[in-house]
């Protein structure tokens, strides 16, 4: 089975040789796919230099920034022209602990579509700023509220089969930024796949910067509502 995991990388340049030695210890064999939006440090550099030592690291390197949503969706389309059975995706910063992949992958041989939830427990996310747990919990609520959705449905850290869920699931998200994980999993429970939710603990980022800016947070707001209105009038 041929398995690729989808890591989006802007300006990263300490988290990736971290992120990829985490990944080397599960020893689980996969290719792993990096797509940079143009970052500005030696993220690039360095992912150039694994993937030339090592010919499972393979890259997207993209002229611009195009938002997270964008890379998980141009990432996605490149694991299933090559024929990749599995995808997981995570983030670069160390937040999502590469530990959990093998209970993810059994879970998507029994789920269609396997997310991460860092309410299921308490302390998961113990170790957050005050302010960020205040945003998380917010848009979960609103989430919630609004899409009827009560996942953890925010989060990249996620794990599905290609032959379970149709590549033109994906493209049916219009969103490119950080809508596109709640989009998407509305989405997938709308046409019924069966989703599971593993309870994980999400370490806040040590090195580099948080890319989620003020304007990302408002924006993904005013589109949660679109979709909220799209949902009650247009059905
Ligand atoms: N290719 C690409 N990657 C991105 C973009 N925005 C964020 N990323 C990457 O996506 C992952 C998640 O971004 P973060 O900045 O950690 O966002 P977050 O986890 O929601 O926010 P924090 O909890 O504050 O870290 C990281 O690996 C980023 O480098 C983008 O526009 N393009
Ligand atoms: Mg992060």
């Amino acid at each position: 089975m041929k398995l690729c995991l989808i890591i989006p990388t802007l300006n990263e340049e300490n988290n990736i040789r971290k992120i990829y030695k985490k990944i080397l210890n599960t020893k689980i064999k996969l290719d792993i796919l990096f797509v940079d939006d143009n970052s500005t440090d030696k993220t690039r550099s360095i992912i150039k230099n694994l993937s030339s030592k090592n010919k499972n690291v393979k890259f997207i390197f993209r002229n611009n920034k195009k938002g997270i949503g964008s890379a998980h969706k141009d990432a996605i389309k490149y694991a299933y022209k090559k024929n990749y059975s599995l995808i997981i995706t995570m983030d670069a910063d160390g937040t999502h602990d590469p530990k959990y992949f093998n209970s993810m992958i059994k879970k998507a041989y029994q789920y269609d579509y396997v997310i991460t939830s860092r309410f299921k427990r308490l302390n998961l996310i113990e170790d957050w700023p005050i302010e960020r747990k205040i945003i998380t919990y917010t848009r979960h609520i609103l989430i919630k509220l609004f899409l009827g959705l009560s996942y953890d449905a925010s989060g990249a850290y996620r794990c599905f089969m290609t032959n379970k869920i149709p590549l033109k699931m994906f493209s049916q998200s219009k969103n490119n930024d950080y809508a596109f994980f709640w989009e998407i999993t509305y989405l997938i429970k709308l046409q019924k796949y069966s989703i599971y939710e593993l309870p994980v603990k999400l370490v806040y980022r040590k090195l580099g910067k948080s890319k989620m800016q003020f304007k990302h947070i408002i924006s993904s707001f005013f589109y949660l509502l679109k979709m909220f209105f799209e949902r009650k009038f247009l059905k």
